[in-house]
Protein backbone atom coordinates (compact mmCIF):
# COMPACT_ATOMS: atom_id res chain seq x y z
CA UNK A 1 0.00 0.00 0.00
CA UNK A 2 1.43 3.52 -0.88
CA UNK A 3 1.32 5.98 2.38
CA UNK A 4 -0.27 9.34 1.12
CA UNK A 5 -2.09 12.10 3.24
CA UNK A 6 -5.59 10.89 1.93
CA UNK A 7 -5.04 7.56 3.35
CA UNK A 8 -3.58 8.86 6.26
CA UNK A 9 -6.42 11.27 6.94
CA UNK A 10 -8.93 8.44 6.04
CA UNK A 11 -7.84 6.29 9.09
CA UNK A 12 -7.56 9.07 11.64
CA UNK A 13 -11.10 10.27 10.89
CA UNK A 14 -12.02 6.54 11.79
CA UNK A 15 -10.20 6.37 14.75
CA UNK A 16 -11.20 9.83 15.81
CA UNK A 17 -14.84 9.05 15.07
CA UNK A 18 -14.86 5.68 17.09
CA UNK A 19 -13.13 7.58 20.27
CA UNK A 20 -14.62 10.84 22.18
CA UNK A 21 -11.69 13.34 22.50
CA UNK A 22 -7.62 13.47 21.50
CA UNK A 23 -5.89 11.29 23.83
CA UNK A 24 -2.89 13.22 25.65
CA UNK A 25 -0.47 9.94 24.84
CA UNK A 26 -0.34 7.00 22.74
CA UNK A 27 1.70 4.05 24.46
CA UNK A 28 3.12 1.32 21.90
CA UNK A 29 2.95 -1.77 23.18
CA UNK A 30 5.96 -4.53 22.30
CA UNK A 31 5.80 -8.08 22.39
CA UNK A 32 4.55 -9.32 25.74
CA UNK A 33 3.44 -5.80 27.31
CA UNK A 34 -0.40 -5.48 25.79
CA UNK A 35 -1.60 -5.95 28.89
CA UNK A 36 -1.08 -2.37 30.18
CA UNK A 37 -3.88 -1.99 27.75
CA UNK A 38 -6.41 -3.94 30.21
CA UNK A 39 -6.16 -1.32 32.66
CA UNK A 40 -7.51 1.02 31.33
CA UNK A 41 -11.19 2.25 32.17
CA UNK A 42 -13.89 3.28 30.07
CA UNK A 43 -12.21 1.29 27.22
CA UNK A 44 -12.82 1.47 23.53
CA UNK A 45 -11.31 -1.56 21.67
CA UNK A 46 -10.80 -0.46 18.00
CA UNK A 47 -9.15 -3.89 15.91
CA UNK A 48 -6.94 -2.69 13.10
CA UNK A 49 -8.64 -4.54 10.96
CA UNK A 50 -11.45 -2.55 11.19
CA UNK A 51 -9.26 0.65 10.34
CA UNK A 52 -8.93 1.67 6.67
CA UNK A 53 -5.53 1.37 5.06
CA UNK A 54 -3.77 0.22 8.75
CA UNK A 55 -1.74 -3.19 8.00
CA UNK A 56 -2.88 -6.45 10.31
CA UNK A 57 -0.01 -7.92 12.67
CA UNK A 58 0.78 -10.87 11.93
CA UNK A 59 3.32 -11.67 14.98
CA UNK A 60 3.02 -14.13 17.69
CA UNK A 61 2.01 -12.18 21.03
CA UNK A 62 0.76 -9.53 19.63
CA UNK A 63 -2.67 -8.58 19.61
CA UNK A 64 -3.63 -5.96 16.88
CA UNK A 65 -5.64 -3.12 17.98
CA UNK A 66 -6.07 0.14 19.26
CA UNK A 67 -7.30 0.47 22.97
CA UNK A 68 -8.58 3.78 24.27
CA UNK A 69 -9.45 4.75 27.89
CA UNK A 70 -8.09 6.42 31.26
CA UNK A 71 -5.72 5.95 33.09
CA UNK A 72 -5.63 8.09 36.62
CA UNK A 73 -8.21 10.37 34.94
CA UNK A 74 -5.99 11.16 31.99
CA UNK A 75 -6.96 10.05 27.87
CA UNK A 76 -4.63 7.85 26.52
CA UNK A 77 -4.28 5.33 23.52
CA UNK A 78 -2.41 2.16 23.44
CA UNK A 79 -1.56 0.17 20.74
CA UNK A 80 -1.56 -3.33 21.23
CA UNK A 81 0.52 -4.60 18.64
CA UNK A 82 2.37 -3.28 16.09
CA UNK A 83 3.62 -3.94 12.76
CA UNK A 84 7.43 -4.67 11.97
CA UNK A 85 9.22 -4.63 8.62
CA UNK A 86 10.01 -8.20 8.70
CA UNK A 87 6.61 -8.88 8.58
CA UNK A 88 6.42 -7.63 4.57
CA UNK A 89 5.17 -4.27 5.42
CA UNK A 90 7.85 -1.31 3.76
CA UNK A 91 9.39 1.32 6.52
CA UNK A 92 6.01 3.58 5.57
CA UNK A 93 3.35 0.85 6.63
CA UNK A 94 5.03 0.17 9.79
CA UNK A 95 4.88 3.88 10.79
CA UNK A 96 1.23 4.14 9.32
CA UNK A 97 -0.54 4.45 13.04
CA UNK A 98 1.79 7.32 14.20
CA UNK A 99 1.24 9.24 10.94
CA UNK A 100 -2.43 8.80 12.18
CA UNK A 101 -1.92 9.66 15.53
CA UNK A 102 0.13 12.92 14.27
CA UNK A 103 -2.66 13.89 11.93
CA UNK A 104 -5.20 13.49 15.42
CA UNK A 105 -2.69 16.04 17.50
CA UNK A 106 -1.98 13.30 19.70
CA UNK A 107 1.43 15.23 21.17
CA UNK A 108 3.16 12.10 23.05
CA UNK A 109 4.24 9.22 22.24
CA UNK A 110 5.81 6.37 24.79
CA UNK A 111 7.06 3.04 22.14
CA UNK A 112 7.87 -0.17 24.23
CA UNK A 113 9.74 -3.03 23.08
CA UNK A 114 11.58 -6.63 23.78
CA UNK A 115 14.99 -5.63 23.21
CA UNK A 116 18.22 -8.30 23.67
CA UNK A 117 21.39 -6.51 25.27
CA UNK A 118 24.48 -6.21 23.57
CA UNK A 119 26.27 -4.80 27.33
CA UNK A 120 27.61 -7.21 29.85
CA UNK A 121 25.69 -4.48 32.15
CA UNK A 122 22.25 -5.27 31.12
CA UNK A 123 20.56 -8.28 31.80
CA UNK A 124 17.46 -9.90 31.22
CA UNK A 125 14.65 -8.14 33.40
CA UNK A 126 16.33 -5.02 33.28
CA UNK A 127 14.13 -1.58 31.52
CA UNK A 128 16.27 0.44 29.70
CA UNK A 129 15.17 3.87 29.03
CA UNK A 130 16.41 4.91 25.25
CA UNK A 131 18.89 7.65 25.32
CA UNK A 132 19.57 7.57 21.42
CA UNK A 133 19.20 4.55 18.58
CA UNK A 134 21.43 3.90 15.80
CA UNK A 135 19.93 2.86 12.11
CA UNK A 136 22.34 2.00 9.59
CA UNK A 137 19.79 -0.10 7.75
CA UNK A 138 19.01 2.38 4.55
CA UNK A 139 15.99 2.36 4.40
CA UNK A 140 13.53 5.21 6.02
CA UNK A 141 9.73 5.51 7.22
CA UNK A 142 10.68 9.13 5.51
CA UNK A 143 11.84 7.87 2.23
CA UNK A 144 9.45 9.32 -1.17
CA UNK A 145 7.71 12.70 -1.07
CA UNK A 146 7.54 14.25 1.76
CA UNK A 147 4.29 15.20 3.19
CA UNK A 148 5.54 19.02 4.17
CA UNK A 149 2.15 19.43 6.63
CA UNK A 150 4.13 17.03 9.15
CA UNK A 151 7.29 18.08 9.03
CA UNK A 152 10.63 18.86 6.94
CA UNK A 153 12.21 17.17 3.90
CA UNK A 154 15.29 16.98 6.10
CA UNK A 155 14.49 16.36 9.56
CA UNK A 156 16.61 17.12 12.63
CA UNK A 157 17.24 13.87 14.49
CA UNK A 158 19.34 15.71 17.60
CA UNK A 159 17.30 14.95 20.64
CA UNK A 160 14.63 12.03 19.32
CA UNK A 161 14.12 10.92 22.85
CA UNK A 162 13.97 14.67 25.16
CA UNK A 163 16.28 15.00 27.78
CA UNK A 164 13.18 15.98 30.19
CA UNK A 165 11.19 13.32 29.40
CA UNK A 166 13.96 10.69 30.52
CA UNK A 167 14.83 12.53 33.81
CA UNK A 168 11.07 12.34 34.52
CA UNK A 169 11.78 8.67 34.08
CA UNK A 170 14.28 8.20 36.08
CA UNK A 171 12.91 10.22 39.12
CA UNK A 172 9.53 7.98 38.55
CA UNK A 173 11.64 4.98 38.41
CA UNK A 174 13.56 5.80 41.81
CA UNK A 175 10.13 6.60 43.27
CA UNK A 176 8.73 2.95 42.30
CA UNK A 177 12.27 1.72 43.72
CA UNK A 178 12.49 0.09 39.87
CA UNK A 179 16.39 0.16 38.93
CA UNK A 180 16.61 1.74 35.51
CA UNK A 181 19.49 1.51 32.75
CA UNK A 182 19.80 3.95 30.32
CA UNK A 183 20.83 3.18 26.83
CA UNK A 184 21.30 3.19 22.98
CA UNK A 185 18.57 0.78 20.94
CA UNK A 186 20.25 -0.27 17.46
CA UNK A 187 17.65 -1.38 14.83
CA UNK A 188 18.06 -4.11 12.85
CA UNK A 189 15.47 -5.21 10.34
CA UNK A 190 15.05 -8.89 11.19
CA UNK A 191 13.67 -11.26 10.39
CA UNK A 192 16.54 -13.41 11.96
CA UNK A 193 18.45 -12.66 15.59
CA UNK A 194 21.68 -12.04 15.07
CA UNK A 195 25.14 -13.49 14.27
CA UNK A 196 27.82 -13.32 17.37
CA UNK A 197 29.38 -11.24 14.53
CA UNK A 198 27.08 -9.17 14.27
CA UNK A 199 26.13 -8.51 18.19
CA UNK A 200 29.72 -7.39 18.81
CA UNK A 201 29.65 -5.01 15.85
CA UNK A 202 26.87 -3.80 17.45
CA UNK A 203 28.50 -3.01 20.80
CA UNK A 204 31.74 -1.66 19.17
CA UNK A 205 29.40 0.66 17.37
CA UNK A 206 28.01 2.18 20.75
CA UNK A 207 24.76 -0.03 21.40
CA UNK A 208 23.46 -1.07 24.30
CA UNK A 209 20.33 -3.41 23.19
CA UNK A 210 19.25 -4.65 19.56
CA UNK A 211 15.83 -5.13 18.42
CA UNK A 212 13.56 -4.85 15.57
CA UNK A 213 10.94 -2.09 16.50
CA UNK A 214 10.26 1.61 17.67
CA UNK A 215 13.09 3.30 15.16
CA UNK A 216 10.74 3.52 12.30
CA UNK A 217 7.79 4.68 14.48
CA UNK A 218 10.17 7.39 16.55
CA UNK A 219 11.45 8.56 12.87
CA UNK A 220 7.93 9.41 11.77
CA UNK A 221 7.24 10.83 15.15
CA UNK A 222 9.95 12.96 15.50
CA UNK A 223 9.61 14.11 12.25
CA UNK A 224 5.89 15.39 13.24
CA UNK A 225 7.01 17.38 16.65
CA UNK A 226 5.84 14.25 18.92
CA UNK A 227 7.41 14.37 22.27
CA UNK A 228 9.20 10.87 22.30
CA UNK A 229 9.92 8.02 25.01
CA UNK A 230 11.22 4.88 24.71
CA UNK A 231 11.47 1.90 26.90
CA UNK A 232 13.05 -1.36 26.18
CA UNK A 233 12.46 -4.53 27.93
CA UNK A 234 15.28 -6.62 28.09
CA UNK A 235 14.70 -10.12 27.11
CA UNK A 236 17.82 -11.96 26.58
CA UNK A 237 21.49 -11.37 26.32
CA UNK A 238 23.05 -11.01 22.06
CA UNK A 239 23.79 -14.26 20.44
CA UNK A 240 27.27 -15.59 21.70
CA UNK A 241 27.02 -13.54 24.87
CA UNK A 242 26.03 -16.39 27.04
CA UNK A 243 25.92 -20.40 25.79
CA UNK A 244 22.65 -20.37 24.65
CA UNK A 245 20.51 -19.14 21.54
CA UNK A 246 17.79 -16.58 21.26
CA UNK A 247 14.61 -17.67 21.31
CA UNK A 248 11.44 -15.86 20.33
CA UNK A 249 9.34 -17.73 22.90
CA UNK A 250 11.91 -16.46 25.90
CA UNK A 251 11.21 -13.32 24.33
CA UNK A 252 7.79 -13.22 25.18
CA UNK A 253 7.82 -15.03 28.56
CA UNK A 254 10.48 -12.38 30.02
CA UNK A 255 8.82 -9.92 28.41
CA UNK A 256 5.68 -10.60 30.47
CA UNK A 257 7.46 -11.33 33.50
CA UNK A 258 8.79 -7.51 33.47
CA UNK A 259 5.70 -5.89 32.09
CA UNK A 260 4.21 -5.02 35.58
CA UNK A 261 7.27 -3.46 36.36
CA UNK A 262 6.92 -1.53 33.39
CA UNK A 263 3.39 -0.98 33.79
CA UNK A 264 3.75 0.41 37.24
CA UNK A 265 6.37 2.91 35.79
CA UNK A 266 4.32 3.74 32.52
CA UNK A 267 1.53 4.81 34.90
CA UNK A 268 3.60 6.67 37.16
CA UNK A 269 5.34 8.70 34.03
CA UNK A 270 2.12 9.48 32.29
CA UNK A 271 0.53 11.14 35.65
CA UNK A 272 3.78 13.07 36.08
CA UNK A 273 3.87 14.35 32.46
CA UNK A 274 1.92 17.23 33.20
CA UNK A 275 4.45 18.90 35.22
CA UNK A 276 6.90 18.93 32.71
CL1 LIG B 1 18.97 -10.49 20.53
N1 LIG B 1 17.88 -9.20 18.56
C1 LIG B 1 16.89 -8.59 17.95
N2 LIG B 1 17.13 -8.10 16.73
N3 LIG B 1 15.68 -8.42 18.47
C2 LIG B 1 15.47 -8.90 19.69
C3 LIG B 1 16.45 -9.56 20.39
C4 LIG B 1 17.70 -9.70 19.78
N4 LIG B 1 15.94 -9.93 21.58
C5 LIG B 1 14.68 -9.50 21.61
N5 LIG B 1 14.38 -8.87 20.47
Amino acid sequence: MKVDLNRIIEAAEYIQSAISGIPKFCVVLGSGLGGFADNLEERVEIPFSEIPHFPESTVEGHKGRLVVGMIDNIYIMAMQGRFHYYEGYSMAEVAFPIRCLLYLKVENLIVTNAAGSVDPAITPGDIMVIRDHIKLHGDSPLRGVNIDSFGPRFNDMSDPYPKRVRELTCECGKELGIELKEGVYFYMPGPSYETAGEIKAINILGANAVGMSTVPEVIVAVHGGMQVLGLSCITNMGTGMRNQVVDHQEVIVRGEASAAKLMALLRLVITRWPTL
